[in-house]
């Protein structure tokens, strides 16, 4: 079965609930799911396709502005579907093409946006090693990077 990695960022956390519900009921398994405070440096990473990109520093401290609930979601065709329920990047167009999207309900504007989803099997096995790394290696949230365990 096809894995995701999903994010409810930092905007929508405190309707989290509300989220999973939806995400459930559109006949998505939560595999995994953390709740975690990212830092600057390890949101960096996570968004290391967007490097140079002028909002890169503005998305990075809405993304460690609270804590963010991370889930490995399965289904088949999950990662198109994920995508899908999400809807457009921007919140405000979301409202008119897909009202009825997690973006549309839960998020503001372009940057709060509520949701992240993969977007492509590479991004999503990435993704998914980021946030919940094979055991035996723990993320150290300073830099980033997976150190041995003790
Ligand atoms: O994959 P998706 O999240 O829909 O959009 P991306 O183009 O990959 O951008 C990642 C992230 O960056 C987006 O969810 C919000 C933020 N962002 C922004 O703050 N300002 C923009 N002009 C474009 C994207
Ligand atoms: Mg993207």
């Amino acid at each position: 079965m096809e894995q995701t990695l999903a994010l409810v960022k930092p905007d929508a956390f405190a309707r989290k609930d509300e989220v999973v519900l939806k995400v459930v009921s559109a006949g998505f398994t939560v595999e995994k799911s953390a709740e975690l405070q990212l830092t600057p440096a390890r949101a960096a990473q996570f968004y290391a396709e967007h490097a140079g990109k002028p909002f890169l520093d503005d998305l990075c401290n809405f993304m460690c502005s609270g804590r963010v609930l991370a889930m490995v979601l399965s289904k088949e065709g999950a990662i198109k579907a994920w995508r899908e329920l999400m809807g457009p990047t921007d919140s405000v167009a979301a409202r008119s093409t897909a009202p009825d999207s997690m973006r549309a309900l839960f998020g503001t504007d372009k940057q709060k946006n509520a949701c992240h989803g993969s977007d492509s099997p590479e991004a999503a096995a990435r993704e998914i090693a980021f946030f919940f790394p094979p055991s035996g290696e723990i993320p150290d949230l300073a830099t980033g990077a997976a150190q041995a365990a003790p």
